[in-house]
């Protein structure tokens, strides 16, 4: 059966954290949809349509992953989409809570969606957008963190000291 995967998330913006378990994934199923919230409750620095356009230049490697945005629960648009599986990365114990009870909620809401969790790789287990995000308001380096497009785009947004 043709799996398909979604790794939602709010990409604000994507990380090497981010992209890390994209790629995981796409090795695994065979076609990933990065769907990125539309309207979550934080604010964002980034547009939509420019957190979409980062991810698809940094996945554009990948032919088998599509970038989407939605503005619904999570179940409801996978279901649109026909897809069954959600792909989350789990960072440390702090991640932990919140993600078991998305997954519980979600599975009780529609029980044939399925979470499946990836352990972030070590090199990249401290890493947030919002980390990325404190430290690019102040000029500090990201290029270790998040691809180049992502840091020129920081640059932009916050100017070059
Ligand atoms: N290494 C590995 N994984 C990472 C890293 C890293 N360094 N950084 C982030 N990740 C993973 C996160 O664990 C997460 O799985 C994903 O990448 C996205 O991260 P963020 O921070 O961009 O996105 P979040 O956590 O703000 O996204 C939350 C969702 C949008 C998934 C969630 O709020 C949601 O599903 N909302 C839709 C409404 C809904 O259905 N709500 C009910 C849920 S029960």
């Amino acid at each position: 059966e043709h799996t398909i995967a979604v790794c939602p998330g709010s990409f604000d913006p994507v990380t090497y954290g981010h992209l890390d378990v994209i790629q995981r994934a796409s090795q695994v199923f065979e076609k990933v949809i990065v769907a990125v919230l539309k309207n979550s409750s934080k604010t964002p620095l980034f547009s939509i349509q420019e957190r979409k356009q980062l991810l698809e230049q940094v996945t554009e490697h990948l032919p088998n992953v599509e970038v989407d945005s939605f503005d619904d629960l999570l179940i409801n648009y996978m279901s649109e989409r026909n897809a069954r599986v959600i792909v989350k990365g789990l960072r440390a114990v702090s991640d932990f809570e919140y993600e078991l009870q998305m997954a519980a909620l979600n599975r009780k809401m529609n029980s044939d969606i399925e979470t499946f969790f990836m352990m972030a790789s070590s090199q990249y287990s401290y890493l947030s957008s919002s980390i990325v995000k404190q430290i690019a308001q102040f000029h500090g380096p990201v290029n270790d963190l998040v691809p180049e497009v992502v840091e020129q785009a920081l640059r932009q947004k916050f100017g070059t000291r």
